[in-house]
């Protein structure tokens, strides 16, 4: 979605991670972490963690700014990017790791059982805490879509699949989600 929004086209090499594609080798070659996703330069030098590719193209091709340039706009849109994965991003995955993705994750990292509900409720407790901020402004940086908008997006379509939407009753996520579906990144097409 980072890449449409920035009018990019990458190629895209679609990996099984449900069968652990990510979790052996050659994959491992280029992320020692086994996770996805990765880009790999024309070099071959290969990036991953999401934000470190975000930056890298940030960089790379400016137009259509989705971080910034000027310091403190950058640092705008890293405090949201850090806030959603902080408040949101992490305890949902943690949740569906600990619950309905139990089996495909329990070999392959620490999963809490015990800790599952409680992981839900920290990230539906990081969405309400998002929609008060969202209280008068367009997107998280104010009136400027920035990456922390597109990570909120992308995990609200995961959350959604696996029982951890959004609360209906959040009216300025709602409103925000409403504005983020409108746009042609949206559809992620282009992954098809
Ligand atoms: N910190 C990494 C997290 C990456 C991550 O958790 N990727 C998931 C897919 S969204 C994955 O590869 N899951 C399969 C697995 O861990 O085996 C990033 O931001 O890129």
């Amino acid at each position: 979605m980072f890449a449409a929004e920035k009018g990019l086209e990458i190629d895209v090499i679609k990996v099984d991670i449900h069968a652990g594609e990510n979790r052996s080798q050659p994959f491992l070659g280029l992320n020692p972490t086994g996770t996805t996703p990765v880009l790999v330069l024309e070099n071959g030098f290969a990036i991953s963690e999401t934000i470190a590719i975000c930056e890298y193209l940030e960089g790379v091709y400016p137009d259509n700014p989705l971080v910034g340039f000027v310091p403190q706009e950058r640092a705008e849109a890293l405090m949201w990017w850090r806030r959603v994965d902080l408040q949101v991003v992490q305890p949902m995955t943690a949740g569906f790791r600990a619950a309905e993705g139990i089996e495909m994750f329990r070999d392959r990292v620490r999963c809490i059982p015990k800790a599952a509900e409680e992981f839900k409720l920290t990230a539906q407790e990081g969405y309400a805490w998002i929609d008060g901020q969202l209280q008068g402004r367009e997107y998280l940086a104010g009136d400027r879509l920035t990456v922390g908008d597109i990570l909120l997006f992308c995990f609200i379509e995961f959350g959604s699949l696996v029982g951890q939407a959004p609360n209906a009753t959040l009216p300025n996520i709602q409103a925000w989600l409403a504005r983020m579906k409108a746009r042609p990144s949206a559809l992620l097409s282009w992954l098809e």
